[in-house]
């Protein structure tokens, strides 16, 4: 489906020899710094999508924001990258929304879908290349279910009513490598976060759903396995696996998908390809509001899209988002966006004097920053301090004010206009 527009991304005009020469992030499956995306060439990421059944929240934000990030800093080390996200726009969230309300769930994925667009076009996150929905890949995820069904790594479970197609977990004997969760912690997981453990008739409690066969008035799709329509993890294996390819460099989204649905999606992957799936599973924290979690099935939400209509700038939203490194938790206030707005003022009467103070050493530790784990506080920091130095104490170097609006842009997409 088609993405949404790209933002300009100015290169950054600043000599850094200094910097470091490659990008280090949090590697979930090490608990390690890991360096991530080659030397030269193209990086793929896979970052997983949204379920279209409500308008896009800030924890959303986010965590688009966070791989946003992560996106700028390769293009800003020379390189290529190959992105792919995926949006569910069938799955059982958006069809009991649909239900609930009365609405068609094709309309309601699409209208949630085109608001999610806007909203990310106005955050200035850069679109992936690859735009796929569910629905679309439909045909890739049967084939690569009917696929797996040879080599015995997915079997139909029996029940004569419903023989829906699971996935052979024992079959990966790397199962387990992306969350390092014990079995019992994945059992109470799994069973809290859509899964099945309890069901009849599977292999294993942890096996999980490919192919959910045909219910009535439900979609459903005919197809190698029967007619029916995919399950939820298999839908992001197939989609990373067509369009980055096995052993791709980042396998990205918030830390509540950790597991099972990146644990899943990856010994699916393993079990297809015989390759890696990712090479670094990297996950950003969760925004809280009114002390819980933020979510579509709570409720306790803050829109971008309210936010905008209210008069709010994109740009302080995104700055917001950013004065909070993107592995943390924390908990949206109107008091941060308001330190936001006063920062985005800051930064756009530094960056409108005619001169003001040198910017190397201000580059230099802004891509270091960036380099070391998308270190964004840090890097908004650097900002602060020369914008109030070069307010404070009249600087000589003309060149330099052009030169940190260009690397706001850059690094952090922020368009001081
Ligand atoms: N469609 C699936 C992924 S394949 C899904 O999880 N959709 S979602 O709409 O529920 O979430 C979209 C993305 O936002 C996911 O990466 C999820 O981890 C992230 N997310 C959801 N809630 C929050 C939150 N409160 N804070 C930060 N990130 C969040
Ligand atoms: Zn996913």
């Amino acid at each position: 489906m088609k993405a949404w527009t790209a933002p300009s991304m100015p290169t950054v005009n600043v000599d850094t020899p200094d910097a470091p020469g490659r990008l280090l992030v949090h590697d979930t499956a090490t608990d390690r710094l890991v360096q991530v995306g080659p030397a030269a060439g193209t990086a793929r990421m896979y970052v997983c999508g949204i379920t279209p059944y409500d308008a896009t929240h800030i924890g959303h934000a986010n965590t688009y924001v966070a791989f946003d990030l992560l996106l700028r800093t390769w293009c800003d080390l020379g390189l290529a990258v190959e992105y792919a996200q995926n949006v569910t726009d069938v799955d059982d969230p958006l069809l009991e929304r649909a239900l609930a309300t009365g609405k068609d769930w094709e309309q309601l994925a699409a209208e949630q879908t085109e608001l999610f667009r806007t909203d990310m076009e106005a955050l200035r996150v850069v679109p992936p290349n690859h735009y796929i929905g569910a629905v679309e890949c439909v045909p890739c995820v049967s084939e690569l279910v009917h696929s797996m069904h040879d080599t015995g790594l997915s079997y139909q479970i029996d029940d004569p009513k419903h023989p829906d197609w699971y996935f052979t977990s024992s079959a990966v004997p790397t199962f387990g490598i992306v969350s390092n969760l014990d079995r019992d912690t994945m059992l109470t997981r799994f069973a809290a976060m859509g899964g099945d453990p309890e069901r009849v008739g599977k292999k294993d409690a942890l096996d999980s759903l490919l192919w959910q066969m045909a219910r009535p008035d439900e979609p459903a799709w005919d197809s190698p396995l029967g007619r029916g329509r995919p399950g939820w993890h298999i839908e992001c294996t197939a989609i990373a696996l067509k369009y980055l390819g096995p052993a791709f460099d980042v396998q990205g989204g918030g830390s509540d998908l950790v597991f099972p649905h990146h644990e899943m999606s990856a010994a699916q992957g393993v079990a297809a390809s015989g390759d890696a799936f990712a090479q670094t599973y990297v996950h950003s924290g969760m925004v809280a509001l009114d002390g819980k979690k933020m979510s579509k099935s709570l409720g306790n939400l803050e829109l971008v899209s309210r936010l905008r209509a209210a008069g709010t700038e994109s740009a302080a939203i995104r700055l917001a988002l950013l004065a909070h490194h993107y592995r943390d938790d924390w908990e949206w206030t109107t008091d941060g966006l308001r330190r936001a707005e006063e920062r985005l003022d800051l930064w756009r009467r530094a960056t409108r004097l005619d001169a003001a103070q040198p910017v190397v050493d201000v580059v230099t530790r802004l891509r270091a920053a960036m380099r070391n784990d998308l270190d964004a506080p840090t890097a908004l920091g650097e900002i602060d301090a020369w914008a109030a130095a070069s307010i404070d104490v009249d600087g000589d170097d003309t060149d330099a004010p052009a030169q940190i609006k260009a690397t706001v842009d850059a690094l952090l997409g922020i368009s001081l206009g």
